[in-house]
């Protein structure tokens, strides 16, 4: 990457248009100088990288519920009969009726967790549901889902970065919170990046609420690759889009139809990468971040890491986060688990 002048690096330009599409948390300056800095010092490692986050903007959470929707994409589906299957058994151990509180991180289009809300309902509570996401578009997504199957059901949202400025509503007094962190999302973290969020989140939970953490688990390479390879090419468009969500944050010049969506499932990491990769040699104008890069042909950004994991290395994270593993679950096929842990009073795992 190459630096440009001081005084480039220092320009600011207007706060966009309401109707911007871009990532929805960047609505203050200080949001905006820190996906600045963040992106900077992203796109300057080596391997070039870009925060999967930035996939999230108004047409990438479009794009993604597309995803949940394809043939290929199997976490969303499994994921789903696994919660209706058991969602009575995991209500009943967060505490049935007294569960006051579902805090859906990530909620995307929230659209598996509506049978979870039934069976807090079916146990006699009277659940309120807080979604949590980065994306305005997702959120609002959330709002008309629930609106229109479960009206009855209070629902609050808070936009925000959960790495970064996360703030929940207050638990009711006597009650208890259920955090959902469903989809596999976690799997877009590496280790010590996953414990700091899921270590910040029990922060904002009392001792005795829970998580309910969806994982993806290893199964056939097959797959999974063609789970990030569908034949529409929604994924690639997913993972092109994301350059145009950085275009817009950064005021850069990246043209995403000069990149290859590249999504290889890496069995030895056991993890897919996805690469936007340089079908030719070129030079982008990084605008704001007051630099440019240069990418020979061949050359790749990686935008997202997808972990499969083990069932002991779920339980592992859970526990190195302040939650001790409570429950365990697993899809038939054992693409998918889910599990639920009981926050500590202290961080210290036993
Ligand atoms: N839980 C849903 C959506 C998963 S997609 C499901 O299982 O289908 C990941 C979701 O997390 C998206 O809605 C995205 O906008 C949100 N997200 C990604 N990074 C985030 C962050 N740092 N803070 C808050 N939300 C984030
Ligand atoms: C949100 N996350 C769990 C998805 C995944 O599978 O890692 C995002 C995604 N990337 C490509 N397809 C879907």
């Amino acid at each position: 990457m190459e630096r440009r002048s001081p005084a480039r690096r220092v320009r600011r330009s207007v706060l966009p248009r309401a109707s911007s599409p871009r990532t929805a948390t960047l609505v203050s300056l200080d949001a905006e100088s820190a996906a600045l800095r963040e992106l900077r010092e992203a796109l300057s490692r080596k391997p070039h990288e870009i925060p999967c986050k930035y996939l999230y903007d108004d047409a990438g959470s479009a794009l993604f519920e597309q995803i949940t929707r394809l043939p290929e994409y199997y976490p969303t589906r499994t994921e789903r009969a696994l919660l209706e299957a058991r969602a009575s058994a995991i209500v009943a151990s967060a505490g049935g009726a007294r569960l006051t509180d579902m805090v859906e991180l990530g909620s995307g289009a929230a659209s598996k967790t509506v049978c979870l809300l039934d069976a807090a309902v079916a146990s006699g509570g009277r659940p309120r549901y807080v979604a949590v996401d980065i994306s305005a578009h997702a959120l609002q997504r959330t709002k008309e889902i629930l609106a229109a199957e479960r009206p009855e059901i209070p629902v609050e949202h808070v936009l925000a970065d959960y790495t970064r400025d996360l703030k929940l509503p207050a638990r009711p007094a006597g009650g208890r919170r259920l955090v959902l962190f469903l989809g596999g999302t976690i799997g877009n973290e590496e280790d010590p990046s996953a414990i700091k969020l899921l270590s910040g989140v029990r922060e904002h939970m009392d001792p005795e609420d829970l998580l309910l953490l969806g994982a993806n688990l290893a199964t056939e390479p097959a797959a999974i690759h063609l789970a990030y390879n569908d034949a529409q090419g929604v994924t690639a468009a997913f993972n092109r889009n994301l350059l145009r969500n950085v275009n817009s944050v950064a005021k850069s010049n990246f043209e995403p139809d000069r990149f290859d969506h590249y999504a290889p499932y890496l069995v030895d990491k056991r993890r897919v990468e996805m690469w936007l990769v340089a079908r030719e040699q070129m030079t982008i104008d990084l605008g704001r971040l007051g630099s440019s890069l240069n990418l020979g042909r061949g050359e790749g950004i990686r935008t997202e890491i997808s972990r499969r994991f083990t069932r002991d290395e779920v339980l592992r994270l859970i526990d190195a986060s302040g939650f001790t593993p409570e429950r365990w679950i697993e899809s038939p096929d054992g693409r998918f688990g889910l599990a639920l842990g009981v926050a500590r009073a202290s961080l210290r795992s036993i």
